[in-house]
């Protein structure tokens, strides 16, 4: 009886499809680019139903439409278009570069390109440099026939460089909004990433964390976000904050989305030596571990003494409760309070004037940088070390100086070494311990467990100081009585109605495939992104450019 009933109401619907207009198919079902996932996409390619340049069209136009208000943008490529009929030929041609060839993306403007695009960090000192050549992760890319759509704004510098400044804001980009409140602090720093992707302005992007810049964007702007373990994806042309700790991963708006995208940019890479320890000759097709069961029988930690709710974080900790019945009715065993032991060394240092994880920064950061900027081919404004970038920073107006400050590098500079040092080794062993033995990895052993599990605002820290991974996924979104929150200096949005919020899974290193297997097993069961919409949306759609 159930099962009548569900077909006639699937006949009742198809038919409002097919039988329109006079028998014609009706064409107007294409995928709202709002939702729309990488298995639609291909089979769209694949049945001719849409081209790449169809695809590449409407996003441009929806970026065109939302970038006055959002800002999520810096730059479109101008080559999108004819990148794009070179893969519908190649498609036509029976050549497929790989599961997502023709499909375009975006990329946070930290990451470099030898196209037309810059590559400036958010920054006036960069804009017309030069590299030799793509940053790996955007070869690969290429390789696998994505469309370079364009790039991202982000907080400038990745947010390494002022005391004084806002999520999402560069000097070249603007300020970047989230679309689900006005005036939304889109979080960062891959806050046009984080955007992008929520709405629709591309089928994902690319970020890149230091210490939860691709897990905040990403909770904030109801996405699933990979943090990749440091060393599995190649770092070579992004600008740097530290070699220790930076990483380049997928925002999209499903857990298989941003697996497909890791699979693509994973891998060793020659120019960049971390990506030597991964334990595999080639890496894993991350897809394969997008298992509904992945739960059943996995052990699933709580690192209790690493959450402090207050009363503004009511709704987080309520969905956190109601994501904890979720795994256990997946199979999952709970073990709560499988602390961290070293969490008390890592809040003093965290709260010490000059800790260990910001001397870690600050080292790595004079020294990174500089070697980022020895690669250049052409250099417009002669920056070769942060003492030039910070002195060009404070003489062009555009900058903003003083009034964004240039807090972090006055006090990376003031170090009066880089991390060649013995102090910066000593920062970084202790660092690594509170983030490893003392952190994720102690907790892990300790409790006999395959992940540790925090609402996603408290799970940065201590996997960055260790280089460990975290997905997060869509786990809930403030009520709509929830009374707005600004931040104090800008005024920006930061809880308010539908703001929504992430959880993360937590591993050992390389353990993503494990990691993305209980993500999508929450998200098949809770579809979150689905219960909140944006007050900002774009209106193209595919049928708006298809025959236009
Ligand atoms: C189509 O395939 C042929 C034979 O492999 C090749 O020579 C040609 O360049 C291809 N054209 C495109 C547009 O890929
Ligand atoms: C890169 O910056 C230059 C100088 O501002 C500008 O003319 C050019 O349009 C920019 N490239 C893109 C793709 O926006
Ligand atoms: C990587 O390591 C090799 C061998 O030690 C070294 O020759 C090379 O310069 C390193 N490459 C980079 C980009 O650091
Ligand atoms: C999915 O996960 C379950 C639980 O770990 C496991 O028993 C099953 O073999 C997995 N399925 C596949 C296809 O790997
Ligand atoms: C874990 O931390 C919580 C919160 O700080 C605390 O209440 C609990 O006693 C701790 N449990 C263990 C086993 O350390
Ligand atoms: C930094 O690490 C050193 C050990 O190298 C330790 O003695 C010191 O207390 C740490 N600093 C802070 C602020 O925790
Ligand atoms: C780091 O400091 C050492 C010692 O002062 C110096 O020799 C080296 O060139 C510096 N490296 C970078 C990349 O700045
Ligand atoms: C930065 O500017 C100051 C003051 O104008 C100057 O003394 C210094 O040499 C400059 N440093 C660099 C690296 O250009
Ligand atoms: C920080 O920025 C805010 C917002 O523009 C401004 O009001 C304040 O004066 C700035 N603080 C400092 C110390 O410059
Ligand atoms: C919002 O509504 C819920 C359920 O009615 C209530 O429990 C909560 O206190 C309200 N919150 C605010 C900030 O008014
Ligand atoms: C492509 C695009 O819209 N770029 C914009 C980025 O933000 C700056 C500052 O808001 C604008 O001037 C650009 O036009």
């Amino acid at each position: 009886m159930l099962f009548k009933a569900v077909s006639f109401l699937l006949l009742l619907s198809l038919s409002k499809l097919v039988w329109a207009k006079n028998g014609y198919v009706e064409i107007s079902c294409y995928p709202d680019l709002l939702e729309v996932g990488a298995e639609e996409l291909i089979a769209g390619l694949e049945s001719g139903a849409w081209t790449s340049v169809d695809l590449t069209k409407a996003y441009i136009a929806r970026i065109e439409e939302s970038n006055p208000v959002l800002h999520a943008v810096t730059e479109i490529n101008p080559d999108a278009l004819t990148i794009a009929a070179t893969l519908d030929a190649e498609r036509a041609n029976g050549t497929i570069r790989s599961a997502l060839h023709g499909i375009p993306m975006l990329i946070k403007n930290n990451i470099a390109t030898m196209d037309q695009m810059n590559n400036t960090a958010g920054s006036y000192s960069l804009i017309g440099a030069k590299v030799p050549r793509d940053a790996t992760v955007a070869a690969k890319l290429r390789e696998a026939g994505i469309v370079l759509l364009g790039k991202s704004n982000l907080s400038q510098w990745a947010n390494f460089r002022s005391s004084n400044s806002s999520n999402g804001w560069s000097a070249y980009g603007g300020q970047v909004t989230g679309a689900y409140y006005p005036d939304m602090d889109p979080s960062g720093s891959s806050s046009g990433s984080g955007v992008g992707s929520s709405i629709g302005l591309a089928f994902a992007s690319l970020g890149t964390e230091t210490d939860g810049s691709i897990l905040s964007p990403s909770s904030a702007n109801n996405l699933v976000g990979i943090k990749p373990s440091v060393g599995l994806t190649s770092r070579s042309l992004v600008i740097p904050i530290s070699e220790h700790q930076d990483t380049v991963g997928p925002m999209a708006r499903s857990v298989t989305d941003a697996a497909y995208v890791l699979s693509i940019i994973a891998g060793k890479d020659p120019n960049d030596n971390y990506t030597s320890a991964q334990p595999f000759d080639t890496p894993p097709d991350y897809t394969q571990a997008l298992n509904f069961s992945s739960l059943r029988g996995a052990r699933i930690g709580i690192p209790r003494n690493g959450l402090t709710f207050d009363e503004t974080s009511q709704p987080v900790s309520d969905a956190f409760d109601a994501a904890i019945q979720v795994l256990k009715s997946a199979g999952a065993t709970i073990v709560d309070n499988a602390n961290f032991s070293a969490w008390n060394q890592y809040v003093a240092d965290a709260n010490a004037p000059i800790g260990n994880s910001t001397i870690v920064l600050d080292a790595d950061f004079v020294s990174n940088l500089a070697n980022y900027l020895a690669e250049l081919t052409s250099n417009p404004n002669n920056i070769y070390s942060l003492a030039d970038e910070s002195n060009f920073t404070h003489t062009f107006s555009l900058e903003q100086y003083p009034q964004r400050d240039t807090g972090v590098w006055d006090q990376s500079l003031s170090l009066g070494y880089n991390n060649s040092d013995y102090r910066f080794w000593q920062a970084y062993q202790y660092t690594s311990y509170f983030g490893g033995e003392g952190g994720v990895l102690g907790a892990l052993k300790t409790y006999n467990l395959d992940a540790l599990i925090l609402p996603t605002d408290y799970s940065p820290g201590l996997p960055a100081a260790a280089g460990l991974p975290v997905v997060t996924v869509p786990m809930g979104f403030y009520p709509t009585n929830s009374t707005v929150l600004k931040s104090r200096n800008w005024g920006l949005v930061e809880i308010g109605p539908n703001i929504p919020f992430g959880l993360s899974f937590m591993g050992s290193k390389w353990s993503e495939e494990t990691l993305i297997g209980f993500a999508y097993a929450f998200e098949q069961r809770t579809n979150i992104r689905e219960r909140v919409q944006p007050y900002f949306v774009p209106n193209t759609q595919l049928a708006d450019v298809i025959g236009k």
